[in-house]
């Protein structure tokens, strides 16, 4: 447990003269068992940030419901159900009880954190599958989202021996939409208002504080929820997430994916196309983060966490399925020849026949011929 993957040192996409530079890490990790106590979950995680600290990183990033097993598996209600939700106190996720050593070591650290949770709102105590953003460099939660495109079902599946993915039971669909928000002095020299300047013009762009996005697991796989972030001039996206290696049931199966090693193999295959693709025509970096290996010793997520550039590159990558830490400097200011050049939204989106995207949810196929 606890090793660490770097990007050799270089910088990905380093231009002399940009000053978006920034030391990231993605905090991979391996199976958290469901009798795992949350404490020892919480302790693993502050390890990879003391790791992430000696890197000199100032951000990291956490994966979907990071603390605890992923319980969605398992049928589960009362109390043996709430126990894996954290709740906000005073309206301050950083003071739950269970999050707050890992807040306050980021506090010391000044480093900023995504962590995934599962949430249950205070008055309403409605269940959400929920990241948040905390900025260490002003000591405040600046976003929080929720999870929109829940997989799975809602009822267990048949087959006694099935893998359950329960988010349509535990959760309701995320209500924040997806908005992108700037992470406060997170690069150096960034305008702000106070200097009176003014964003969207021709000599601002890409000039304010980094402009960040949150999306949760399935999420990655819909270019939807990507494009309206790159709508917003995301320039770095953050993903955790649980996936699954072997769920017939969930998944479909056939020939190629016959056996566990073959459908790993393509989960690991999808997951890579899905943040590779997007984060190119999107011109933003990503970090994506798993939680992996075999929860209990029998329910197998695939790892895989990466640190994708503008371009769709793989910066760094985990080699393990255990807690390990990727870590890369990242230039921001490559984001903008994508943004400027081949993706240039402005002048080559076509609104005119884009709406069946907004307003048709399902498949209608053609009429026969
Ligand atoms: N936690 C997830 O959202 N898991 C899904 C399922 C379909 C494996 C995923 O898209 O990875």
């Amino acid at each position: 447990m606890g090793s660490i993957q770097t990007n050799d040192g270089a910088t990905a996409g380093h231009t002399a003269e940009s000053t978006r530079k920034v030391i990231v890490a993605g905090a991979q990790l391996g199976p958290i068992n469901i009798d795992t106590p949350r404490s020892e979950g919480i302790r693993r995680m502050v390890k990879l940030m003391d790791d992430a600290h000696k890197a000199h990183a100032k951000l990291i990033v956490y994966p979907e419901i990071a603390p605890v097993t992923f319980f969605p598996r398992h049928i589960l209600e009362g109390e043996e159900l709430e126990k894996y939700f954290e709740r906000e106190v005073g309206g301050d996720i950083t003071k739950s009880p269970n999050l707050k050593p890992l807040f306050d070591k980021a506090r010391e650290y000044k480093m900023d954190v995504s962590i995934g949770y599962a949430e249950c709102t205070g008055d309403d105590h409605v269940h959400f599958n929920t990241c948040i953003y905390y900025s260490g460099q002003v000591d405040k939660v600046v976003s929080k989202y929720r999870k929109v495109h829940l997989p799975g079902t809602f009822e267990p599946y048949e087959r006694k021996d099935a893998t359950n993915q329960l988010e349509k039971r535990y959760f309701k669909p995320g209500n924040l939409g997806f908005e992108a928000f700037r992470a406060p002095e997170l690069v150096p020299d960034t305008l702000t208002k106070t200097s009176g300047a003014q964003p969207n013009l021709p000599d601002t762009l890409g000039k304010g504080d980094p402009i960040v996005g949150m999306i949760i697991c399935n999420d990655r796989r819909w270019p939807e929820a990507w494009r309206v972030y790159g709508l917003q001039g995301v320039e770095l996206m953050l993903c955790g997430y649980n996936t699954t290696a072997w769920a017939p049931e969930l998944l479909g199966t056939n020939k190629k994916i016959s056996t566990q090693e073959k459908a790993k193999a393509e989960a690991l295959f999808h997951n890579k196309l899905s943040l590779t693709y997007n984060s190119y025509a999107n011109s933003c970096f990503s970090i994506n983060v798993a939680k992996c290996g075999f929860e209990d010793g029998k329910y197998p997520l695939i790892g895989g966490s990466c640190i994708v550039d503008c371009d769709g590159e793989v910066v760094v990558e985990a080699s393990t399925e255990e807690d390990e830490l990727i870590v890369a400097e990242i230039d921001l200011g490559m984001c903008r020849r994508g943004k400027g050049k081949v993706f240039a939204f402005e002048k080559h989106r076509r609104v005119e026949h884009y709406g069946r995207i907004a307003e048709q949810t399902g498949v209608r196929e053609p009429e026969f011929l």
